[in-house]
């Protein structure tokens, strides 16, 4: 693992990790996996499908869930199934045996694991991409054994001449090389992100407002995905394709929000990360809202992102309120005037001051 060793270290290096300290901590171990789990001989790498069919947005004031996000915490279902795969292999050999599940798990180059043993080949989106799977809407996990078992062989596989991914890419995180810049990723920008969204990038959400499928649905090895086969993965174990933007922001404590969310990928934000995105996609909604037939909800969207405005106490989710409002272009002077007068937080009072000269 001595290449990909060096290929994860050269991303560190170049700060594609972002914000993600946890990344950075004893990058070594992440392709020694015997240090990380003394006594384990050989892995069991899995890989299952979690795509399910997208609907059409409901109302402009809905946002788009990424696909692996839309039903239980895939953490909690995977480590499950892995477990009863370990019982199986108990029963049949007839004796316990050495097993730790694990998907997802920052400690392991997971992907380059899938890719050695089989399950894929790294597309250029950085996806394991796995033709005999469902192109690349899967999940990696593994379980770590004392088994002495059979390597698999690595799969050939390319992109070929491709790069459609990094063309569709709204904010050009992709590189020709075949890597992600995770400071450029919406995926990276909605659920990992601890602070606000960059202005230069927001208008690129889109309507995105937990994670980022784009480029994988242009990618031409995903344009007959599998199902999944598991009802754990399908929208109504968990939150489904598309959320109320306005239930969203109506979501007054971190407790609240875990009773709504915590047993799903959305939790990872917390309340101010999903709040902070739900009133970027907001805002660009209103930007939009002058080509929509039924623009009767932006009315509504003002009322809303105000009353929010005035009852929270995080000052980045105010700054994000009072920016979704001057998207609209018919933008109320008066609301952000209102929003001004209140604001006690110096750096948002400037910034709402430049929100009001852009009208
Ligand atoms: C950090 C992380 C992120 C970050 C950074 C993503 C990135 N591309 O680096 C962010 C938050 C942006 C993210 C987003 C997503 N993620 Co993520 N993420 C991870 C995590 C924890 C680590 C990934 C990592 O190591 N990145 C570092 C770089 C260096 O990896 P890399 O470019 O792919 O290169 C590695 C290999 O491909 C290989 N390699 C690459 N080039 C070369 C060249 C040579 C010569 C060699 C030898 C090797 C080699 O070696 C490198 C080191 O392992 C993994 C879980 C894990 N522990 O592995 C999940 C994981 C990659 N994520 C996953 C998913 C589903 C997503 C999203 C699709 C979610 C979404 N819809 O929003 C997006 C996809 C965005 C994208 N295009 O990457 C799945 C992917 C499953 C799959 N089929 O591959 C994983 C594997 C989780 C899991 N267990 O299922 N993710
Ligand atoms: S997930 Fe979205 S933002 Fe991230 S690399 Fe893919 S297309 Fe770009
Ligand atoms: S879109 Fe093209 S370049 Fe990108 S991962 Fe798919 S095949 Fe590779």
């Amino acid at each position: 693992m001595e290449a990909e060793r060096l290929e994860y270290e050269k991303w560190l290096a170049q700060g594609f990790a972002a914000s993600m300290e946890y990344l950075k901590r004893n990058p070594h171990f992440r392709t020694s996996p015997q240090l990380l789990y003394p006594g384990s001989k050989c892995a069991i790498i899995v890989s299952v499908s979690y795509y399910t069919e997208k609907p059409l947005l409901p109302a402009p004031y809905f946002g788009d869930i990424a696909r692996y996000a839309v039903g239980e915490d895939y953490h909690n279902v995977l480590t499950r199934k892995l477990n009863e795969l370990r019982a199986k292999i108990e029963s049949v050999l007839g004796r316990p045996i050495l097993a730790r599940a694990f998907t997802d798990d920052v400690q392991l180059c997971e992907q380059a694991y899938a890719v050695r043993h089989g399950l894929g080949f790294s597309g250029k989106n950085t996806m394991v991409i796995g033709p005999k799977l469902s192109g690349s809407y899967n999940f990696v996990a593994e379980l770590f054994t004392d088994l002495d078992l059979e390597p698999d062989e690595a799969y050939q596989g390319t992109c070929g001449q491709c790069f459609r991914c990094g063309v569709a890419c709204p904010t050009k995180a992709i590189t020709d090389d075949g890597h992600v810049d995770a400071n450029l990723c919406i995926s990276f920008l909605t659920i990992e992100n601890k602070n606000g969204i960059p202005l230069h990038l927001r208008k690129a959400l889109g309507r995105w407002v937990f994670g980022c499928d784009i480029c994988q649905e242009v990618c031409p090895y995903n344009q007959r995905p599998l199902e999944t086969p598991w009802v754990e993965f399908k929208s109504g174990s968990g939150v489904g394709h598309n959320i109320n933007l306005f239930e969203i922001l109506a979501i007054d404590t971190q407790a609240r929000f875990k009773s709504l969310f915590g047993h799903t990928p959305l939790s990872r934000p917390k309340r101010a990360g999903l709040i902070r995105n739900a009133l970027v996609v907001l805002g660009n909604s209103l930007a939009d809202s002058k080509d929509q037939k039924d623009n009767s909800w932006v009315e509504e969207a003002r009322d809303r992102i105000w009353t929010f405005f005035e009852c929270e106490a995080n000052p980045m989710l105010r700054e994000h309120a009072a920016w979704a409002i001057s998207q609209h272009p018919d933008a109320p002077a008066n609301t952000l005037q209102k929003m001004l007068a209140r604001e006690i937080d110096e750096a948002n009072k400037r910034k709402i001051e430049e929100y009001l000269g852009c009208l």
